[in-house]
């Protein structure tokens, strides 16, 4: 389905002179505007092919209808998303879940809606129809060669299918561990993960970058093998300068710094990028800032600090991609208040009067430190965001306008109500 731009201008109308007041009232607080603008047009977030549909757990799973039944479907989707909100400019494959039959007619798709291909996803964490060898003990670190010998063959295949799309990265989140104290040689396991990631990095493309991503448990639960920043940041020094660490927001045990665990893998230029979502106990893949917005703020606040002091470029220089599983929401109205949470924190953060945090770190003024960063973070930056959304062709209110165009209602009209979407 294609927007009529129409609709969005026809939309925006309806909401500019509010939308104006509010804007002229939070841009006279906020020096270089412009530039946070400029930012916030730039900053474009990577949707998961694999939650286009609905999400489910092992206990059940609820679809809305109309989900997408192909890859050339989600590319659609993904496409309309982008024209409503114009910062969801990428979409990041999980194979073999949307194999590109025919990469060229993929790419040509992908163009004609805007979108760009981001870090493109392996999987040896499930058992493919007719695959010779099982993952059910682990994949990269099995006790058998030819398994991992299997794993390393996939993870080749999927890098050549995304220099066939553009992509210029693979993400590795291996879900291999164990399940009871005992199963596993922890040491002989990491050998063999290790010895295995070389032979993947050794396939990598000159211009191509690996992502290790870490999670501390599920589906195993005694032992992961990739299980946190500081276990994912030894195999990534040791592979090479094209290795960095992946941060999934949910893959951390409670109450885990998120923000200093970013600031430091920065610091050794080892951040690849995030799975932006949110969680309150588990891997719970929720929408992002549902649940704990100013923890997403104290983290974009590191990310800005951090790239600022290394001259990054915000918007090319780290990967930007959503990672989650919609149960309950509709999944594009899900995505696309993930992406406005995403962008609300990033303009936060560029908000805050840095000189002044710095006296205030510098002189231990720990109460005036946390009076600047809550400023930034109390003040109510929707109107620029959206101001931005403007600027770039995009609608001013896009779940609204979603929802009062009846998209959900067109796409189950054209694609009825019993296609499962591939994914999680
Ligand atoms: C694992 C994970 C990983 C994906 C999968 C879909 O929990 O976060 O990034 O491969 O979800
Ligand atoms: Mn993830």
């Amino acid at each position: 389905m294609i927007l009529n731009k129409a609709f969005i201008e026809e939309s925006n109308q309806s909401y500019s002179a509010e939308h104006k007041r509010n804007y002229e009232f939070v841009a006279g607080s906020v020096s270089k505007v412009d530039e946070v603008l400029k930012k916030l047009i730039d900053l474009q977030v990577a949707i998961p092919s694999w939650a286009l549909g609905t999400g489910g757990t092992r206990f059940g799973r609820f679809s809305g209808g109309g989900e997408p039944a192909d890859l050339e479907q989600k590319i659609q989707d993904v496409g309309l998303l982008h024209a409503l909100n114009q910062s969801s400019g990428a979409i990041s494959l999980h194979i073999p879940w949307d194999i590109p039959k025919d990469a060229n007619a993929i790419k040509t798709l992908a163009t004609q809606h805007g979108l760009k291909f981001d870090a493109v996803n392996s999987n040896t964490f499930q058992d493919q129809p007719n695959q010779i060898n099982s993952y059910k003990f682990g994949s990269l670190q099995h006790t058998d060669k030819e398994v991992r010998q299997q794993a390393i063959k996939h993870n080749i295949e999927v890098i050549n299918q995304g220099v066939a799309l553009g992509s210029k990265s693979l993400t590795i989140w291996l879900s291999d561990g164990s399940c009871f104290p005992g199963q596993l040689n922890f040491r002989k396991a990491w050998q063999r993960t290790y010895e295995s990631l070389q032979q993947i990095y050794a396939a990598l493309p000159g211009d191509w970058k690996i992502f290790l991503e870490y999670k501390a448990y599920e589906p195993n639960f005694y032992s992961t093998t990739v299980a946190d920043w500081g276990q994912s940041l030894l195999y990534t020094s040791k592979l090479g300068n094209k290795a960095y660490t992946l941060v999934d927001l949910g893959h951390h045990l409670p109450n885990a710094n998120i923000e200093q665990i970013v600031s430091l893998l920065m610091m050794e230029n080892k951040l690849a990028g995030f799975h932006f979502n949110d969680s309150k106990y588990g891997d719970d893949d929720l929408t992002v800032g549902s649940i704990n917005p100013y923890q997403l703020f104290l983290i974009f606040n590191e990310l800005v600090e951090g790239m600022d002091a290394k001259g990054m470029n915000h918007a090319a220089d780290l990967a930007w991609m959503i990672d989650a599983s919609h149960n309950l929401k509709d999944p594009l109205e899900d995505l696309m208040q993930s992406v406005e949470a995403i962008m609300i924190a990033y303009a936060q953060a560029l908000i805050v009067n840095k000189t002044a945090l710095v006296e205030a770190q510098d002189t231990n003024d720990a109460a005036r430190a946390q009076d600047l960063l809550q400023a930034a973070y109390r003040t109510d930056v929707r109107p620029i965001v959206a101001e931005a959304r403007v600027r770039g062709g995009g609608a001013l209110q896009p779940v609204q306008l979603f929802c009062s165009l009846k998209i959900r209602e067109q796409l189950i009209t054209e694609r009825g109500t019993k296609i499962i979407s591939t994914g999680l």
